[in-house]
């Protein structure tokens, strides 16, 4: 008897498992259905009231996790319009659906693949699911069904920095000695298993979203480990901020032993495969663990190729060297755990989001100009 009910209490454990949702979601696939348009009134000439759409709203403070939790079934339907009766003749259109979603979604049409809207700034809207619409003597006075769709909705995390990193680097101890957040650190890998954005305040209340990521493995573009769906995240980040361990890294005893510089070199190439205009990004490199023993020697020895990848890149092994290289805009020794040269990092980055900036500023005040310049040769006085 007892064993039964121990084994009943692991199998019931062991469900329980299962439909736990993920602590952190950044993809769910939902259906939508627009209402059924309403039916018409032959005898009097009536027509049905068109069925309701769904629509997509983006809010800031909200989560895949939250809609899901809110609609379990992952169905989403819209009223259906109103039939047309003798009170009535022209039946009331069905109300709408407005689902609210996170910002940062781009939503996906599963059956096309197509992408059917990216939805980044709270408030913008998105249409996934017309209704049906209401019958009249067109169609024998019969509503039409409401369109009905399988969507993805895929997150990416929107954070002015990536941190890119091999585990253990010490990611999430910067991330802490930098910003608000309080990440789990520990010295296996993997600690990290869900993205984390920590907020950078400056005196002149700038703020700065950083996103500490799981750690990538070599390969992980094939798939190999968590960090290649996490890559994703990187996208929309407008500078990446790569971290090594200046003693370099081996994950485990199958895995080779790389020093700093080919985790550089290896980094740069996950993220090649991955998608190789993220290498058009800006970028810093960060060598951590300086506070370690003959950490000052290797910096002092690989300092040159730090600052310009190029020169070593022959000497690097096939399977983890770039076709294209980082080239960065700042080179910095830290010890995230001691404190040494944070400061520096919160400066450094500012400086360069700023030159983003300033760049960004530039760029659009020159397409104003040309465009004014082609209106004026088009409409001004022509010199002949
Ligand atoms: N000596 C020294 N240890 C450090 C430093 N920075 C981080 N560590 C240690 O390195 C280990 C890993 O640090 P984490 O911050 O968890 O590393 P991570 O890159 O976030 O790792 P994952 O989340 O697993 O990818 C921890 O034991 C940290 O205390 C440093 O500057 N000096
Ligand atoms: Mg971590």
């Amino acid at each position: 008897m007892v064993l039964l009910t121990n084994s009943l209490l692991k199998l019931e454990k062991r469900a329980r498992k299962i439909i736990k949702p993920k602590k952190f979601l950044d993809t769910l696939q939902i259906t939508v259905k627009g209402g059924h348009g309403g039916n018409g009134m032959p005898k009097y000439g009536g027509i049905g009231g068109q069925g309701g759409a769904v629509y997509l709203k983006a809010v800031e403070k909200c989560s895949l996790k939250e809609l899901w939790r809110k609609n379990p079934s992952k169905m989403i339907e819209a009223r259906s319009g109103e039939d047309s009766n003798k009170m009535r003749l022209v039946g009331r259109r069905g109300a709408d659906q407005e689902l609210e979603i996170p910002c940062g979604v781009t939503v996906i049409d599963n059956d096309t693949s197509q992408i059917i809207g990216e939805l980044n700034k709270e408030d913008e809207t998105c249409l996934v699911a017309s209704g049906g619409a209401g019958g009249c003597s067109g169609s024998s006075f019969i509503g039409t069904k409401g369109n009905v769709r399988n969507i993805t909705l895929d997150l990416k995390i929107i954070a002015d920095i990536g941190l890119v990193g091999f585990p253990n680097a010490g990611k999430s101890t910067l991330l802490k000695a930098i910003s608000n957040a309080r990440p789990k650190i520990a010295s296996y890998p993997f600690t990290t298993i869900m993205p984390q954005i920590g907020v950078l305040e400056y005196s002149d209340y700038r703020q700065i979203t950083v996103a500490d990521l799981p750690g990538l493995i070599e390969n992980a573009h094939k798939n190999i480990g968590m960090g290649h769906q996490f890559l994703k995240h990187v996208e929309r980040t407008r500078l990446l901020m790569l971290i090594v361990d200046i003693n370099g890294f081996q994950l485990s005893q199958k895995h080779q032993r790389r020093n700093c510089l080919e985790n550089v070199y290896s980094l740069n190439k996950e993220l090649e495969l991955y998608d190789s205009t993220l290498l058009e990004k800006p970028s810093i490199l960060l060598i951590n663990k300086m506070d370690l023993d003959g950490s000052i020697d290797k910096f002092i020895e690989y300092e040159n190729y730090f600052n310009d990848l190029s020169l070593a890149v022959e000497e690097i092994s096939e399977d983890i060297r770039p076709e294209k290289l980082l080239k960065f805009e700042r080179v910095i020794p830290i010890s995230a755990k001691m404190y040494q040269e944070v400061d520096k990092v919160k400066e450094e980055i500012r400086d360069v989001i700023d030159e983003l900036d300033r760049r960004n500023d530039e760029d659009i005040d020159s397409k104003v100009n040309e465009k004014l310049r082609k209106k004026l040769m088009e409409h001004g006085p022509k010199m002949v």
